[in-house]
């Protein structure tokens, strides 16, 4: 218990001399990186009482400086470690990974929010960051990816840990002939099939399994993790709720969102000075807190649009580009039947429609019909079939969503799934 109390004592002390020195500590992470230029024209916006020693005469503002690093006078020992590792990193990997321990280890209050927001973005700007530089060695020829060209109406990645019934999965939707055995790391490459939907062909890809650790590279988890970033939405296979939980932390370790979708928030840079905000009235916090915690992120000059409730956690989300939200299916082992409902299901993760055409007269083909996304309108469909129909088209009737048969609709009627649809040039 002593050896503990000196070490606490050791690592209280590091904190405290760490945020004193936090000004000083060269660093080249930037605050805002889209923001040219934000940063060192308003410096008095920032932090005042850590960002410059008192002796220390212009403020000027270090880009390493957390802003909102008075917050971590409350913050316990292990994180002012990881900040310090975090100022003494070297490459860009280093410093996400002691950032990502500050936020781990960040205090989680209402007075820390904007601390909190701070890590978060800095996390998110480096990632891109690591993410740019990697596909920039790419395309100099370093390294290989296992990424799929996607073919039909969308490619839907298949996930999960080892014998988690993936490739029963594809082999029965599919029909593709892949080996379905009891040892794990059966499937070492993706495998590819595709599932007919309505006439619709999905494309499904196993990405061969994931496991602990993959999202930092182990049994080649880069890569299989990249595979399922590539593909538009994901099945995620598990026998219980552990693997479940496994499979979505290591995919959010990649960037890639199962649980929830997109929030519904959007910013745009603007050239004038100030922060507009359309859709006030779902903002969750004082605006006035709001907007200064944006000012604290660099953001100075910007009009936000907001779709549905929005707290500064949220918006973060929003702006963080580095993630990937997908439509997933949650599907155990053993409890799946081939059926029409969960062909449909699959299908549904793409956000896409099947619309079949037919001629005035003939009838309509059901198996090729026209895949087009979510809320197209007639006039989508006749641009799919051909640009000339739809510039000369005289009507359209559709048979199906609409209250009976054969109804004639105008070019802005949207389509909905299974719809069939007549159109006269
Ligand atoms: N009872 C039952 N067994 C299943 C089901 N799906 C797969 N299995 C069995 O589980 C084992 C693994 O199935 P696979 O489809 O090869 O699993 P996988 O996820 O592709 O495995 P890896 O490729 O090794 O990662 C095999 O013995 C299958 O027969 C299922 O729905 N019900
Ligand atoms: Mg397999």
């Amino acid at each position: 218990m002593p050896a503990l109390g000196i070490i606490y004592t050791e690592f209280f002390v590091v904190g405290i001399v760490n945020v004193v020195s936090n000004f000083t500590q060269p660093d080249g992470l930037r605050g805002f990186a889209s923001t040219g230029g934000r940063e060192s024209t308003q410096p008095e916006q920032f932090g005042p009482s850590y960002c410059h020693s008192s002796k220390s005469p212009a403020p000027k503002f270090k880009r390493n400086c957390f802003h909102s690093s008075s917050m971590t006078t409350n913050a316990g020992p292990e994180f002012f470690v990881a900040q310090q590792k975090y100022q003494e990193a070297k490459t860009p990997e280093d410093r996400l990974r002691y950032l990502k321990e500050m936020f781990r280890y960040a205090p989680k209050h209402k007075s820390s929010e904007n601390l909190v927001a701070e890590i978060t973005w800095k996390i998110s700007r480096l990632k891109k960051d690591i993410e740019k530089q990697k596909e920039q060695a790419k395309k100099r020829g370093g390294g290989h990816s296992l990424n799929v060209k996607k073919e039909g109406a969308g490619q839907v990645a298949i996930v999960g840990m080892p014998n988690s019934g993936k490739s029963q999965l594809l082999k029965t939707l599919t029909g593709v002939d892949v080996e379905v055995a009891s040892y794990p790391f059966t499937t070492t490459k993706p495998e590819v099939g595709m599932m007919d939907y309505r006439g619709a062909k999905v494309q499904l890809v196993e990405v061969p399994a994931l496991i602990e650790g993959s999202s930092h590279g182990r049994a080649n988890g880069t890569q299989l993790l990249s595979v399922a970033r590539n593909a538009d939405a994901v099945i995620l296979m598990h026998r219980d709720d552990d693997e479940k939980g496994i499979v979505v932390k290591e995919l959010r370790n990649a960037g890639i969102v199962v649980t929830k979708r997109k929030p519904r928030a959007f910013i745009n840079e603007t050239e004038f000075n100030g922060i507009t905000i359309a859709g006030k009235h779902f903002l969750r916090m004082p605006e006035a807190e709001f907007i200064a915690a944006l000012k604290k992120l660099g953001i100075f000059k910007a009009s936000i649009l907001l779709e549905e409730p929005t707290n500064m956690d949220s918006l973060m989300e929003a702006l963080d580009e580095t993630l990937d939200y997908k439509n997933c299916l949650f599907l155990r082992t053993s409890e799946w039947q081939d059926t029409v409902e969960l062909r449909e299901k699959i299908f549904g993760l793409l956000d896409k429609v099947v619309v079949y055409t037919k001629k005035p007269g003939q009838e309509a083909d059901m198996n090729a019909p026209l895949v087009l996304r979510k809320g197209a309108t007639v006039n989508d469909a006749a641009n799919m079939v051909h640009k000339d129909i739809a510039s000369s088209l005289k009507f359209a009737k559709v048979w199906g969503s609409v209250k009976f048969p054969g109804q004639r609709v105008a070019k802005e009627h949207v389509l909905q799934n299974g719809d069939i649809l007549e159109l006269a040039a």
